[in-house]
C-alpha cells in the first residue's frame, strides 16, 4: 500500500508537503544563507520572529538542532538546565546538551499536565557555592509530547518567566509543537511565549514542510545562536527552497491544526469503546492520543501495531503496552474511522 493510502498515526512528523507548498518550494527565490543572502529565508525568519512576538529569528534544519543551540547559546560549560524528566530535550536529543555543551541536566518530573511545579524549580536553582553548578536555563515543552501532547496554558508559561526572571534564570519554550497548543487556548501564539528568552518550533510536524524549525530570541541572542548553528554544521546555502514551505505553513497551516484536534477526540472516542484498550486521558488535549492495553490482554503493543500494519494501520509503541496515535493533515474524518476499524478487529481477533 502506497503511503498516502495509509492511515499513518506514528507521528505528525511523517507528513507530506502540500501542493501549494510544493509550488511555493519550485518557485522560491533563493541565495547564499552563509553570506546572509536567502531572502526567503530571511522572509520567513522575520515572519516567525514577528509570530513569536520575539526580535530574530534563526532557521534551523531541525527541532533538535534548534533546542541545542538555544542551549548552547545560553549556558556555558560546567553550566546547568532544569528540564523534565519526560522532556524531549532530555529524553530524545541523544544528549547533546552533555555530549556536545559540557551542559549538565537537572530534571525535574512533569505533572500529569505537563508542567512543571514551579515550586520545585525554585528549590532546584542552586545556591551560590563554588561545589554545584550554576543553575542557567529552565527549558519547557508545550505541548507536551511524552506526557499525552498536553497544553501549557498562558496563565502557567506567564508564572514561568516571571518566576525565571525573578532568580536570574532564561527560559527556553521547546514549542515543537507549540501552535497546536495556540490553537488548541484559541490564542495567538505570541501569549504562550510572553516573558520566554527563545523558543523553537518545528515546521516539519503538523505544519507539513519536509524539513526545518526556527529558533526565536533577542536580537543578540540569535547572534549568538548563529555561529552555534555553524558550530554544529547547521548553516545552510539555498535552503530557501526549504523555507517556502515554512512560509506557506506559518499563513495557511497553523489555524486548521484545531481540526487535527477534533480528529484526535474523535478517534479517542471511538478507541474508548473497544475492549482490550484503555485511554490515558479521555479527552486528548491537543492532535496526540495515548492509550494502553488493559491487563487481560495477553500480547504486546507491538504485537498488535504489527496486526495492525496489513490494514495500512501504522501506530507507534509507546512503551511494553502503551500506543500514542498522532492526527494531523494527512488523517481526514474516513482514516480515523478506518484506523478504528482495524483496532476493533485486531482486538477482537486476540
Ligand atoms: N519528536 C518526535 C520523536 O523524536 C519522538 C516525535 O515523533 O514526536 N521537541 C519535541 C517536543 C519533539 O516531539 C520533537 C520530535 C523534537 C523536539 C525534535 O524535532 P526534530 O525531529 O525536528 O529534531
Amino acid at each position: 500500500m502506497k503511503w498516502i493510502d495509509c492511515v499513518d498515526l506514528r507521528s505528525d512528523t511523517v507528513t507530506w508537503p502540500t501542493e501549494e507548498m510544493r509550488a511555493a518550494m519550485a518557485a522560491a527565490e533563493l541565495g547564499d544563507d552563509v553570506m546572509g543572502e536567502d531572502p526567503t529565508i530571511i522572509r520567513l525568519q522575520e515572519l516567525a520572529a514577528e509570530r513569536m512576538g520575539m526580535e530574530a529569528g534563526l532557521f534551523v534544519p531541525s527541532g533538535t538542532m534548534g533546542n541545542l543551540a538555544a542551549i548552547l547559546s545560553h549556558c556555558g560549560r560546567g553550566d546547568e538546565l532544569i528540564a523534565g524528566s519526560q522532556g524531549h530535550t532530555f529524553r530524545y536529543e541523544a544528549g547533546g546538551s552533555a555530549a556536545l555543551g559540557s551542559v549538565h541536566t537537572f530534571t525535574l518530573p512533569n505533572q500529569p499536565d505537563g508542567t512543571l511545579d514551579l515550586d520545585q524549580v525554585v528549590e532546584a536553582i542552586r545556591e551560590d557555592d563554588e561545589h554545584e553548578p550554576v543553575t542557567r536555563l529552565l527549558i519547557l515543552e508545550n505541548t507536551q509530547n511524552r506526557c499525552g501532547g498536553m497544553v501549557l496554558g498562558v496563565e502557567y508559561m506567564r508564572r514561568a518567566a516571571l518566576t525565571v526572571r525573578e532568580h536570574g534564570l532564561k527560559l527556553h519554550i521547546d514549542g515543537a509543537r507549540i501552535f497546536n497548543a495556540a490553537a488548541a487556548l484559541g490564542v495567538p501564539v505570541r501569549e504562550l511565549t510572553q516573558g520566554a528568552d527563545s523558543v523553537t518550533f518545528c515546521l516539519s510536524k503538523g505544519l507539513c514542510c519536509p524539513a526545518g524549525s526556527v529558533l526565536c530570541g533577542s536580537g543578540e541572542f540569535i547572534k549568538r545562536a548563529h555561529r552555534m548553528r555553524k558550530v554544529l554544521g547547521g548553516a545552510m546555502r539555498q535552503a530557501g527552497v526549504l523555507a517556502a514551505a515554512g512560509i506557506v505553513a506559518l499563513e495557511k497551516m497553523t489555524d486548521r491544526l484545531a481540526e487535527d484536534h477534533r480528529r484526535a477526540r474523535n478517534l479517542a472516542a471511538k478507541i474508548s469503546r473497544i475492549p482490550g484498550l484503555r485511554l490515558d486521558h479521555p479527552t486528548p488535549d491537543s492532535n496526540m492520543v495515548f492509550c494502553s492495553l488493559t491487563d487481560e490482554v495477553p500480547v504486546s503493543a507491538d504485537e498488535i501495531s504489527a496486526r495492525l500494519q496489513p490494514y495500512g494501520v501504522l501506530v507507534y509503541s509507546a512503551g511494553a503496552r502503551r500506543f500514542r496515535l498522532v492526527t494531523h493533515y494527512w488523517v481526514d474524518d474516513e482514516k480515523i474511522e478506518r484506523a478504528a476499524q482495524a483496532f476493533r478487529a485486531v482486538m477482537r481477533g486476540i
